[in-house]
């Protein structure tokens, strides 16, 4: 009898490890993000991301009109600069370093979008 209840109780004990172990994985970092952003008529949307920092990022840009003039994404902080042909997703990969806001634009710096580094 005595013997049941001290088996509950490790399983009971178990139990709870297992939940806070889950707990404390999903606060934890994720190991990786990402976003969409379409360029259409009125410009970037969402013209700000928001990313953590020191996660990798992928961010799919995706250009929709032909009548703006981003036709190509330029991330100046980290060197990217990538055509962005009419209706075709264009995966960007990043890993933001510190907090703060990075600039996206558009090929002539026109078009101006945030990626804000939280
Ligand atoms: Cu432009």
């Amino acid at each position: 009898m005595r013997n049941i209840y001290l088996k509950m109780a490790f399983a009971m004990l178990f139990a709870a490890a297992f939940t806070m172990t889950a707990n404390a994985q999903s606060k934890s970092k994720p190991r990786s993000q990402s976003a969409r952003v379409e360029i259409t008529e009125q410009g970037y949307s969402p013209a700000s991301v928001s990313l953590r920092r020191g996660v990798p990022a992928s961010l799919t840009f995706i250009r929709l009109t032909d009548r703006t003039c981003g036709t190509e994404i330029v991330i100046p902080d980290h060197g990217i600069n990538r055509p962005l042909p009419l209706n075709r997703p264009v995966v960007v990969r990043l890993t933001p370093k510190r907090t703060g806001t990075l600039g996206f634009t558009c090929g002539m710096n026109m078009m101006r979008g945030k990626l804000i580094v939280r």
